[in-house]
């Protein structure tokens, strides 16, 4: 039976989800309903993480990873640590229509955006993310997500353990417990809308937009425009969003697994739970979720680390509905 139109999202983003569901309902393609759902997310700035004025990175300054997947022709178009330029989503829809590459990163990529249209360059950053990264900065010195070095001067530059000369007077900073890596130190609990719509006709698209873990590394990239990851979709199979910790899921692909599992006949239930405990074997620690849904529009989450919550819209609906799934 199918059950679409159809939006599903990451987390309450409800403002999101209404405004694709507006745009599917009323005919839009799968692409341009994910397009319009997710810049609603950036121009609401969802919990201070999509859009300009979210979480800065260790240097204050806030980036935008986004990308956009049409599941029926495989094109894919993504930014990442995009500067300057508030609009990611529809940044990742010019890569994706007016272009034959894939992915657009830092600078270049912002160019690339201005170019074709869209607003900037624009100043990111908003007194919130200032002030976040001003009380930071001054309550923590800390390697934050950084591992096997130690800060010097009490405060980076962080060097590799081994260069370190521990007898430095300036190195009073040398505390193990302080040089793991701080596992999720970045990641707020609703970091990134990833969104599937399967539009009247059946098409389905994904599309993600965040700015990543906060206080990351400058030059960090997240799972957010890999393909694959935080989002996968083929039409005559169905369509997977995710969110948590990139620099883990990216190396595990878990929204392509989730595909490829129900591709191979998995439900979506149980291709959420096995793309999740993939990783988890490796990552006991691991914080994430994804939602899957197949090309009727069943759908079904899997998390771990955190309760997590997604959003749908469907014809049986009134309004946007909020799935809970427990780890
Ligand atoms: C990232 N996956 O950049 C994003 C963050 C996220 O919920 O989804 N947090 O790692």
């Amino acid at each position: 039976l199918k059950q679409y139109p159809l939006v599903v999202s990451t987390w309450p983003f409800i403002e999101a989800v209404r405004a694709a569901w507006r745009a599917v309902d009323a005919g839009s393609s799968a692409v341009d309903s994910v397009v319009e759902g997710c810049s609603t997310c950036e121009e609401l700035r969802c919990d201070g993480t999509v859009g300009p004025g979210g979480s800065p990175d260790e240097n204050g300054e806030t980036t935008i990873d986004a990308l956009v997947m049409d599941g029926v022709t495989m094109e894919v178009g993504a930014v990442a640590a995009m500067r300057y330029v508030k609009d990611g989503i529809k940044a990742a829809r010019l890569v994706m229509q007016h272009t034959e590459h894939t992915l657009l990163v830092g600078e270049k990529a912002s160019e690339f955006a201005i170019s074709m249209g869209l607003p900037g360059p624009t100043n990111l950053s908003s007194s919130e993310s200032i002030e976040k990264w001003t009380e930071w900065k001054k309550s923590s010195c800390q390697p934050n997500f950084r591992k096997n070095v130690l800060p010097v001067n009490n405060c980076g530059p962080y060097r590799p353990n081994n260069f370190l000369d521990l007898s430095d007077e300036t190195c009073s900073f040398i505390d193990q417990s302080q040089i793991a890596r701080l596992p999720h130190v970045g990641l707020h609990s609703h970091d990134t809308i990833s969104m599937a719509v399967i539009d009247r006709t059946g098409r389905i698209a994904v599309g993600t937009s965040t700015n990543g873990a906060t206080f990351k590394i400058p030059g960090r990239v997240g799972d957010g425009p890999i393909a694959g990851s935080s989002a996968y979709a083929i039409d005559e199979v169905g369509a997977c969003c995710a969110t948590g910790d990139g620099d883990i899921m990216m190396r595990f692909l878990p929204c392509y697994q989730v595909v490829e599992s129900m591709r191979l006949g998995m439900e979506p239930k149980h291709a959420a739970k096995d793309a999740i405990s993939r990783i988890t074997k490796k990552f006991p620690n691991f914080v994430g979720a994804v939602v899957a849904v197949n090309k009727t529009g069943e759908h079904a989450g899997a998390c771990h680390g955190w309760t997590f919550r997604y959003s749908v819209r469907s014809p049986a609906m009134k309004d946007v509905e909020v799935f809970t799934v427990l780890p």
